[in-house]
Formats: C-alpha cells, structure tokens, sequence
C-alpha cells in the first residue's frame, strides 16, 4: 500500500518537474459537447460575444454584442433627496435608523427605473445533415487560452471533422471554419433563434443571412437600441440555397462563416448608428481576399499582446491532462497546482475578450449573457462587482483593458444636468449602487441597498491606482478633474456629527449589511459606516497628492488633507474585531457576503502588518468570523483579503473552494463554485468571481500597497516551487521574472519603468549583483508612486484592545535607487 507521505512526495516532485510556463499549454477541454450554458465556452473580442456548444449534429453558437441594452437614454434621480437630507440626517443622529430608512426610500431612492438591462441577441444555429452520430470518437473541444481560438473535433464514419471559432480582434467578426477529412462531406443549414418575439430573420441584398431585432422597454423606458447579425457564408465546392430565412449548403468540402453584429448605439446619450450597414460593412471588409490562416493569425497576434505579458507557472501533476470538468470535480482530493495557473490565466483572458478599449465595460456577466432578463439586468453593481471586474487590470498587465472602465468612470462624471446638484444640491459628481449602458446614476433597488453616493470614492481609487502603478503624467492629468469633482460632491454632502464630532456620510451604509441591534436586523442606512469612512480618507488623501503633484494651490490641498483628518477613525470593537459601523454593532455569528469594512485592507492600503499592526489583527478577526463560502464574488474579495492579511494557506483554501464543482441546476443562492467552464458561479454566473480570484493569486505572489514591492507575501504551502513573469507593482516596476523552490526566492529580475527608488521587502535575505543591497531606511520610501498610506489621520481609536500580530516571517527591507528602464537582478543570499 502507498502511505500518504509518500504520495506527498510523489506530488511534491511532480509538481516540480514542470516545463517552463510558456511552453505550457492552456487550454480548457472537455470531452463531450456541451448540454447546457455553462459547460459552453466563451468567445470575444471585447465588443462581440460567442458561447461555443461544440454539438456533433446541432452546433449553436450564443451571441451577444455589449451594446445590446434595454432601455434608451434616461436617468432615474429623485429630485426630492435635498429637501430630505436634514430630516433623514435629524433621524440618523437621534438613533431612529428605520424611520430615517423609510424616509430615504420615498425621498432619496428612485420612483422611476432601477437601471435597464443588458440581453442577449439569440443563437446561430448549424444543424449538419449527414454525420453518422452514432458511430462519433476521438470527441474533443477546447479553448486555447494563447491564441483565443475555440475548436471542436471528432471522427465519425471515417471522416474526421474539424471546427475552429475565433471572435477575430483584427477584424470583428466572428470566424467559424468547417472542414471535413473527406471532400463533400459538409451539408448543413444555417439559422438564428432569437428570444424577441419581433425579431426577423431574412436574407439581405448582399446574401447573408440576417437577424434583425431590438432590446426591451424596461421599466417604463422605451427601447430603442436596434441591432442586426449579418452571417456571410464562403463554401467552397458546394451549393448555398437562401430559403425561409435560412442558408443551406449541400457537399461543400470546407465552409467559412463570417458573422458580425452592428446596433444603432453610438454614445450613452446617442443612437442612430446603421445596424446591417455596421454589420455588413465589416463583413465587406474581412470577405475581401480572406484567408483563414492569415485571418487567424492576425486575430492571435492582436490578441496575445496583451495575454503574454504575464506567465504563471505553479508546477505540474499528471492531473492538468484530464478534462477540465474533471478536474474541477477532483480539485479538492487531487494535487492539480496547474488548475490554479489556469484558472488565473481563464481570468485574464475572460478581462481581454470583455473589455478593450472604446467599447463597454465589463458587466455582471462581462458580455456574455443569453438571456432577455438576467439576473441584476446583467448591469453594473458599483459597490463591489464592476470594480472587481477590474482588479487584474493593473498587477497583471493587462491596461489596456481597463480603459472601457475608465470612460464609464469619465462619462459619468461629466453626466450633462449635474445629477449631483439636482439631487443633493452639492457640487461634482456622485453615484450610486448601479449604473448601466446610459450611465444611470440614481438610487435604486430599495433604500436597504441603494442609499450610498460615495461610488465616486471607490471609482477614484482605481483611477490613482492607474496612476500609482504606472507614473504616467499623462493619465494624472486626465484623472485629476475627476477626483477633484469627487471631493467637491463629499466636501458639500459630509456633515458634522453632533455626538461625536466627526465629519460623517449621512445617510451612509456599510454594502449591503444590516446591522443586529437588540437582536433585530431593521436597517441599513446608518451614520458614517466604516467603508465610507475608509473610502472618504482615501479619496482626499490621494487628490491632495494628485493637487501636490500638479502645483494646485496649497490651500486646497491642505483643506483636502484637513478634512481626510476630520473623518471618523476606523475602531475595534469588543471581540476584537475591526468595527463595521460607528457603533459596535457587530455579530461575531454575522457571515454576510459583503466584508466592506475591510475595504480598507484591500482594495485600500490603509491597513498593513508594519504600518497599522493593530487594524492588522483586528481585520484577520472580522474576516475570520465572516467565514469562507459565500457568493464566488465573495470569495474573490477573500482570496486578496487573506493575501493581503499575508496567509497564502488560507487564500489558497478559498481559491479550492472557489475551484470546486458549481451547482448546475441553482438559479439562485451564495454557494460559489466554478461552472464546467470555469465560469464563476454567485450562483447563477456572475464573472466578478473570476477575476476577483484572479487578482487575488497575483496578491499572493508579489504586493506593492505598504510601501514596498514584497515578494511572495503569502505563497501557500502547497506551492512550493513556480516562477512569475509580468506582474506589476505601483512605482512602475514590472517583476520580469520571480522564481522560488521550497517556498522560498531563488531569484527576482525587477524593471523600472520610471525609474525612482524601489524599497523591496523579502521574506529571504537578497543579493543584487552578489552584493547586500542597502537595508531600508527608517523613512518613508522616497518614492513617491510607491508611498504607503500610514501617514493617514489617526485612524485608530483610544479604546482599542486587539494587541499587534506576531510577524509570521522575518522581514527584509532595502532601498534601491533605479534609473528608468534598469533591471535589477536579485538572489537569495543563501
Ligand atoms: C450585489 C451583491 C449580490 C450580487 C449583486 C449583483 O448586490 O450583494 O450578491 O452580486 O450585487
């Protein structure tokens, strides 16, 4: 029999007998054609969206295009909010929450719309005549995470049949290409199934088949966005009939299908567009001279800039060559560290075929969705999921993508009608909960959820985070208005809190939590909830760095830092905990989702191990009382909490638990789970899960908030050797390679940007160039895009109980000065 230890051994060395990563193959296969959604795999090209089937008989192929949205231009804002804001606040500060609720939920949230709708546009659906499916083997398909392309093959009656899809990045369109072994072997019928009842199929001027329709009124506002898909077959060697809507080939010997969608959606305020003429023009353009080969290479090389820049290698068991359903469903019994690579490598390319610049955001869904109504519409929830949607975008190379977001953050702060002055008559700009397509920006949903306008706070601090990890001046420059249009709103909406003294949100809320007060859950909306004091700190602080940087006036930097001082401190409450409210409200037996008091320990840089060690202790206790399973957008948020908190064994145990089977059947719950195509489960799908975990395994490996770049600051056990390339750290320094064996670094290659000083925290003393580089000062780094946050206001309050952690590791700081574009090549000194 083979004792335990040694099959430990065993896993141990085969993990470390791993090629290099880049020699790795991605890929996610499977074994048998999809039956349902989540088994079917993605496609995009950031506007277009494919969900691949791979049947033997019966190919469909699900699409969406980002544009399709309900709705038309509206806003939902309650202009009666002003007028209420002194007696929800007179309320709040005389302790009658649920009064001051009610209130809000006539007052403040919107009688109107709760945001439109993102849907689906239907299916292209190939039904192949002639394929003996009774005598198919050698089934396979697979997505190739490195070149983007999807492909089903299979053997049936001695024919070998091939199928490749790609939503090309070179030309828009989506490519489907049949070929067969044998010549004639190809007849099929080509049509669309669509959801809306109106929608019409036909065949156009040019001969291609059309789907023509337009997304739902919602809520009482029209629809209006129109879209057409234009399907353009070339088939060599065979015959094409258009009958009934509808193309039939007969005994082609290999058949391309082009397809591209256009819509009438121009901008958030403007429709008009052609939608065939959009559709049929990028069919003009890819037909002329097309040659599949070149077509998919182009579609590859476009698309692998951006996917390259960053390997991951955690080694490799004879696990990573089964099925990817399969391996899901054994990941928790099975040493399987190549499914974590992949899985982080699923979520960079599900952020790339989502999101690219000049088109939408990733949403709920990022853009794949087939249905009319999905859940939460498939918008955009602002108080945790859009924004996790874009956590990868910096640490993993990958900026091009979080420009979408970065226009949505621009557009709605330059909404035409101030929505900030004609809802709460304060200056700049704010937003709720939710937005969508038509950058809405009322309160929705219910005043238990929606009664929060401190978005802009957390939208900013991606923006500086932009900044921060690239020193671009540039970018500073364009951001800039933006947070200061944001403190401009808070510096007219805070207010003083009578008992305290602090200047508070009023009416604030800790997402999407009530509080249990005597024993009851009655409310949400409170005074000054720890988040929003977090997010307020960090705001002002940063646009004060941004106004120093830029030569604003002294003045209104110093008011900004003069009101981050004003704020309420983050405290710790009686079970040691770090409070989720101005009160010590919280429940130890409290396991909701959202864990948005310890914003500030990530995505924030407020709470670190050797700046605040108190908060430390106290955020590891909060977090350790909310549990582990939750939504997989919970979890994600987990994984770079626990990162952040420095325990890789317990980011690594939420990542299994996020690796393990969803349930199929749920259409609601917080169980997580991945889905057989690795998509995220809440459940039902929800993609934030994906990268939110994605971001979370480039946080174990190399952080960069506390005012270093620490390596490896939580590698879990079960990873002992493996090698990074491409991650990136504020400063502008990009880890070209970080490579460790026994948990330990063997050696690091950092490059500089822009240049600047780099202070680097290690666990193992280093060597640059085989000398001891100069240990840290006791300053703050020089550097001033990689400067920590401890010089924030006092943040912790007299009363606190929770004693510093012990430090888990010893720690090594140096200071390096770089000169731009240098590399810096460490060891371990021993
Ligand atoms: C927030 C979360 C839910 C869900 C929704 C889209 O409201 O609390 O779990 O993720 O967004």
């Amino acid at each position: 029999m083979v004792s335990k230890m040694t099959l430990v051994a065993v896993f141990a060395l085969a993990s470390v007998r791993c090629s290099t990563a880049s020699d790795e193959k991605l890929v996610l296969w499977y074994d048998r054609p999809a039956r349902l959604w989540v088994e079917a795999l993605p496609l995009g090209n950031g506007a277009l969206g494919a969900m691949v089937y791979g049947g033997v008989a019966q190919e469909e192929i699900q699409l969406n295009e980002e544009t399709v949205w309900g709705g038309s231009p509206h806003n939902n804002l309650n202009p009666a909010a002003a007028r209420a804001l002194p007696a929800v606040r007179q309320l709040l500060f005389e302790g009658r929450n649920a009064e001051a609720q009610a209130l809000c939920g006539r007052a403040i949230l919107s009688q109107t719309s709760h945001g439109m709708p993102y849907q689906t546009v239907g299916s292209i659906r190939i039904g192949f005549r002639g394929i003996d499916t009774a005598s198919v083997t050698e089934y396979r398909r697979e997505l190739d995470l490195r070149r983007a392309v999807a492909a089903t093959e299979f053997t049936a009656a001695g024919v070998r049949y091939r199928r490749e899809y790609f939503t090309s990045f070179a030309d828009s369109v989506l490519v489907v290409r049949l070929t067969a072994s044998k010549p004639g072997k190809l007849s099929f019928t080509l049509d669309y199934a669509s959801p809306y009842d109106d929608a019409r199929s036909s065949c156009s001027e040019r001969g291609d088949l059309v789907l023509e329709g337009h997304a739902d009124d919602h809520e009482g506002v029209k629809g209006q966005v129109r879209f057409a898909a234009a399907s353009r077959l070339l088939a060599p060697g065979g015959r094409i009939e258009r009958r009934d809507g509808r193309l039939i080939v007969s005994d082609a010997d290999e058949a391309t299908l082009l397809l591209a969608i256009g819509t009438n959606f121009i901008d958030y305020r403007t429709l008009g567009g052609n939608p065939l003429g959009r559709a049929e023009a990028r069919l003009d353009r890819t037909a002329e001279r097309f040659d599949c080969e070149e077509a998919r290479q182009a579609h590859a090389a476009l698309y692998g800039r951006q996917f390259a820049r960053v390997e991951l290698d955690l080694g490799r068991t004879p696990a990573a060559d089964k099925p990817t359903d399969r391996r899901i469903r054994e990941y928790a019994s099975v040493d399987d560290p190549q499914l974590a690579a992949l899985y982080f490598q699923f979520g960079r390319y599900l952020l790339i075929c989502s999101s690219q610049p000049g088109g939408q955001a990733a949403n709920l869904q990022g853009i794949w969705n087939e249905r009319r109504s999905a859940a939460w519409d498939s918008k955009y929830t602002t108080n945790i999921n859009l924004e996790m949607n874009y956590w990868p975008v910096t640490v993993t190379g990958l900026s091009e993508t979080g420009e979408p977001f970065m226009r949505l953050i621009g557009e709605i702060a330059a909404r035409p009608g101030r929505d900030a002055a004609a809802m709460y008559g304060c200056r700049g700009w704010m937003l709720h909960h939710n937005t969508d397509i038509w950058r809405s920006t009322g309160a929705v949903d219910g005043a238990a959820y929606g009664i929060w306008p401190t978005c802009n706070a957390w939208f900013c601090q991606y923006l500086w985070d932009l900044y921060l990890f690239s020193g671009d001046r540039r970018l500073l420059e364009r951001i800039y208005p933006i947070l200061r249009e944001a403190c401009r709103f808070h510096l007219d909406f805070l207010t003083v809190d009578p008992i305290s003294g602090y200047r508070v949100a009023a009416p604030s809320f800790s997402p999407e939590n009530r509080p249990k007060v005597d024993g009851k859950r009655e409310f949400s909306v409170v005074t000054g909830a720890t988040m929003d004091n977090q997010l307020l700190a960090d705001l002002f602080r940063n646009t004060a760095d941004a106004a120093d940087l830029l030569r604003e006036p002294e003045r209104w930097r110093d008011s900004l830092l003069a009101t981050a001082q004003s704020l309420s401190p983050m405290r710790i409450g009686r079970w040691g905990q770090l409070q989720e409210w101005a009160e010590d409200w919280d429940s130890p037996d409290d396991h909701h989702r959202h864990v948005s008091h310890l914003w500030g320990l990530y995505p924030g840089r407020q709470i670190t191990d050797l700046a605040t060690p108190e908060l430390f202790r106290a955020a590891e206790v909060s977090l350790r009382a909310r549990g582990d399973v939750s939504t997989g957008w919970s979890m994600g948020w987990k994984v770079c909490l626990w990162a952040r908190l420095l325990d890789g064994d317990h980011a690594e145990r939420l990542l299994r638990m996020q690796l393990s089977p969803a349930d199929v059947e749920a259409v609601k719950g917080e169980s997580g789970g991945s889905y057989p195509n690795l998509f995220d489960a809440h459940p039902p799908f929800q993609i934030d899960g994906n990268f939110g975990c994605t971001a979370g395994i480039a946080e174990m490996l190399v952080q960069s908030h506390g005012g270093y770049v620490h390596l490896l600051p939580a590698l879990p056990t079960r990873w002992q050797a493996g090698s990074v390339r491409g991650l990136k750290c504020r400063g502008g320094f990009t880890i070209e390679e970080l490579a460790w064996r026994d948990g330990q670094t063997v050696r690091a290659s950092i490059r500089s940007t822009v240049g600047g000083e780099l202070r680097i925290r290690s666990e193992t003393p280093l060597l640059l160039d085989g000398r001891e580089p100069t240990p840290a000062s006791e300053e703050e780094v020089a550097n001033p895009l990689l400067r920590s946050q401890k010089t924030l206001p006092p943040l912790i309050c007299p009363e606190m109980t929770a004693r510093p952690t012990d430090n888990r590791a010893p720690v090594y700081l140096y200071d390096v000065k770089t000169r731009p574009g240098e590399r810096l090549n460490f060891r371990a000194a021993r």
